[in-house]
């Protein structure tokens, strides 16, 4: 057997099957690359889901850790932390915004959102106790929790998973009137992903976002922007809401908050709704911890130079340039996407994602599928145009295009 097979033979036997990854096993990572313990180098098109904006093993992120790990790790948020009102007051900033709840993972800060909607209902809007509503998008993904997958629509992500938590109503993705039909005086916020990820990095119609921020002030409910996969660099702005010079009640953030290196998540929003807590009504162990703060500091000045914006919007003009040349050839049917950010979907005739996906790791371009023919494209911002050149030749010899 190789060290490969060893490899995936043991994590088959002793771990859960909730995953079915491709058969590479990593070993070292750098930039947009990856390598395997067979020493094989793949371009990484994945980026850990946009976790990994700023590329594997970031020189600046990864000496903010190191710097950090000799200090001080965790303290709890039970006493306060030098890195702490930093971090806040940085993020803050960056989001145009006065307060910040710090989480970890992105699932704990769209819970950590729900429940402060939910709050500020009860607290500031006066919705009646137990009352509070929700309106979601169809084919939405906000986490894995059991109150979020409540409200998905996905019936692998949601069955046998029951009860589920109440209080959200579903509404078609991109559909405004459907939107202003569903809140009422009861409903408290909007959920949206601006861009929405696992459905197939579906761009909403022009219009739609600011609609929706036109509606949800009229009606006096929150717009909550889970920016945690769309935010941070990856569509060619700082958020996503940001095309349509959209400002959200909250942001939602995770994922590249950090760098691929720690999980640091957080909500971010103005002191009228953030300021609805009080003392041990919310909480986390690691949730604004020293390391995850030294590192999010880092990732929040890297960002606030504009560079990766920057990256993102020309490199990504060029990717969705050279994608679009695809469509209509016989292999690919759609191309959607933002920045260095793209779903493509695979003609059935060419395969399934899965397939295009395994194709493309015998070339040594890792991606990831989702639902079944579409294939999403997401690289470091920190790629080259080569890499990115290089990778576009891979999947254009596996469509035979
Ligand atoms: C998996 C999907 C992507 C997210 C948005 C919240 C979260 C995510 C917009 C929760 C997480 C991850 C989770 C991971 C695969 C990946 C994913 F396929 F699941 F949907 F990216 F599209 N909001 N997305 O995209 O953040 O708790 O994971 O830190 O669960 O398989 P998390």
């Amino acid at each position: 057997m190789t060290s490969t097979e060893r490899s995936i033979a043991a994590a088959e036997a002793h771990s859960a099957h909730n995953y079915h990854p491709l058969p590479v096993v990593v070993a070292y990572a750098e930039g947009a690359w990856m390598t395997d313990v067979e020493g094989r180098r793949y371009l990484d098109m994945l980026a850990g889901y946009s976790a990994l904006n700023f590329g594997h093993g970031n020189r600046r992120l990864i000496n903010a850790a190191k710097a950090q790990l000799d200090r001080v790790t965790l303290t709890s948020r039970a006493f306060h932390h030098d890195r702490f009102a930093e971090f806040c007051t940085e993020l803050a900033a960056l989001c145009g915004k006065e307060m910040v709840l710090p989480m970890n993972t992105g699932a704990e800060a769209v819970e950590t959102a729900v429940k402060t909607a939910r709050k500020w209902g009860y607290r500031v809007k006066g919705v009646p106790d137990g009352q509070a509503k929700i309106v979601v998008a169809g084919n939405n993904f906000h986490g894995r929790t059991t109150t979020i997958i409540s409200f998905s629509t996905d019936e692998e992500a949601r069955a046998d998973f029951g009860p589920y938590t109440p209080g959200f109503e579903i509404v078609p993705y991109g559909d405004l009137a459907a939107m202003e039909e569903a809140v009422d005086d009861n409903t408290v916020a909007v959920l949206l992903e601006p861009i929405q990820g696992e459905a197939g990095v579906l761009v909403p119609p022009a219009g739609y976002l600011p609609g929706v921020r036109r509606l949800t002030a009229e009606r006096g409910v929150l717009f909550i922007a889970d920016e945690i996969q769309s935010g941070l660099g990856r569509t060619g702005r700082t958020f996503a809401c940001d095309h349509e010079d959209v400002v959200p009640d909250v942001y939602v953030l995770g994922k590249a908050l950090g760098g691929g290196v720690v999980p640091v998540s957080a909500v971010v929003a103005n002191r009228d709704v953030l300021g609805v807590y009080r003392p041990g009504e919310h909480g986390s162990t690691f949730g604004g911890n020293p390391l995850a703060c030294a590192v999010a500091l880092e990732v929040v000045a890297m960002l606030n130079s504009g560079e990766f914006q920057q990256r993102a919007t020309e490199l990504g003009e060029h990717l969705h340039q050279e994608l679009n040349l695809l469509v209509g050839g016989g292999a690919v049917e759609a191309v959607r996407g933002r920045g260095l950010w793209a779903g493509v979907d695979i003609a059935p005739s060419h395969g399934t994602g899965r397939q295009i996906s395994e194709r493309l790791m015998e070339r040594r371009v890792l991606v990831k599928d989702t639902h079944g023919s579409t294939i999403r494209i997401a690289p470091p911002l920190v790629i080259s145009k080569e890499d990115l050149d290089w990778g576009l030749d891979q999947l254009r010899a596996v469509l035979g295009s």
